[in-house]
């Protein structure tokens, strides 16, 4: 009995100690689904798509892409800022109630949800807006406002943890926290931490959501800006392969230079490389044009770009921010003079909104 025992755990063990990165696919559907999709189009994505446009805000059912292409994107992007200090609201004044339900009908569509978090900081509620502000070292463990900080993560857990369906299951989703941490602009990047207090608050909000509140349903996106010219210095601020799930790079300033598609399209080749080596998908995490001031962006930027022969095949979706007429928006609306051309962008065989999305899912069942 005591043998068997021993041969049983062994194996069990075994199985654990095999896994590598590649075997998550296994383990949550929306890896199964990206590794499904892969090689036959990107899934497009846009923030806050369901909750409001350009001349409209919460209307069931509505969205600027599907205004002007006739369906949904395949990713839908959400922001949390605002929930770790119980706002009813984000930061965006999206109520979070609302972008429960939205997420949830998105999911039941087929979409999948992934949401960055631009936190205040537990110290003074500073926004994230805050380059240099030291923050990060005093929210690591043996910091001051660990515990404060843990408080935050814990809002953040009721939130993900009340995403189910109908049938009370978790829905799987992608968070993206800490993203653009290269960048000097926000209390987490390059000139208010080092790489390894970043990559130690990142551990930690990754193990404590997981272990402590058992969120598995979860995947993590890794999402630097684009201020990388090797494998070596995208991975610098890389948490380790226990935490993250998906490699992404946020990029709007290349695509702004003259010929700039050509740099973003050699950082994607080298995320791409890295997800490749690492057995995880690749994304543009975030991009676009504000305010779509050039009309051909989506044709001849983001689509150039999109084409590449190497980021065709192998990147798993890109996304764009979001259509707040009062601030700024990267989808065009209907009469907007970019509109055909985003259309055009998305009717590409090779760019998946939803219905494709989900056409491509039903046959690989
Ligand atoms: C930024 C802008 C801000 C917004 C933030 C978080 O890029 O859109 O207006 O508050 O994202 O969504």
């Amino acid at each position: 009995m005591k043998e068997q025992f021993y041969v049983v755990l062994g194996l069990v063990l075994l199985t654990f100690a095999c896994t590598t990165p590649g075997d998550k696919v296994k383990l949550n559907p929306i890896l199964e689904e990206l590794a499904n999709t892969k090689g036959k189009g990107i899934l497009f994505g846009h923030q806050d798509d369901l909750a409001y446009g350009m001349d409209w805000s919460y209307v069931q059912g509505e969205s600027d892409v599907k205004r002007v292409t006739g369906d949904y994107p395949a990713i839908f992007g959400w922001e949390l800022g605002g929930i770790e200090l119980e706002h009813t609201h984000n930061l965006d004044s999206v109520p979070f109630s609302a972008m429960k339900q939205l997420a949830i009908w998105g999911h039941q569509q087929g979409g999948i949800n992934t949401f960055s978090w631009h936190p205040f900081s537990p110290i003074d509620s500073i926004s994230s807006w805050n380059g240099d502000s030291v923050v990060v070292k005093h929210l690591i463990e043996g910091g001051a406002y660990h515990a404060a900080f843990k408080n935050q993560l814990d809002k953040v857990a009721q939130f993900f943890t009340a995403l189910k369906d109908d049938s009370g299951q978790a829905i799987p989703f992608i968070f993206r926290p800490w993203h653009e941490m290269d960048g000097g602009w926000f209390w987490w990047g390059k000139k208010a931490c080092t790489p390894a207090e970043l990559k130690q608050l990142f551990h930690f909000t990754i193990d404590y959501l997981r272990n402590e509140k058992g969120l598995d349903q979860m995947l993590v996106a890794y999402s630097p800006d684009r201020n990388f010219d090797s494998r070596d210095e995208y991975l610098s601020w890389y948490p380790g392969d226990d935490v993250i799930d998906i490699l992404g790079m946020d990029d709007y300033w290349d695509f702004k230079q003259p010929e700039g598609e050509k740099d973003v399209i050699r950082k994607l080749h080298i995320v791409i490389e890295t997800a490749k080596e690492k057995g995880m998908p690749a994304a543009l995490t975030e991009t676009g044009c504000s305010n779509v001031t050039d009309s051909l962006w989506f044709t001849q930027k983001l689509g150039v770009v999109l084409s590449d022969p190497i980021i065709n095949k192998e990147l798993s979706y890109a996304m764009v921010w979001r259509n707040d007429p009062r601030v700024h928006f990267f989808f065009p609306y209907p009469g907007h003079k970019a509109e055909a051309d985003a259309r055009e962008f998305c009717l590409r065989e090779d760019i998946l909104l939803l219905n494709e999305f989900n056409t491509i899912k039903a046959s690989a069942k």
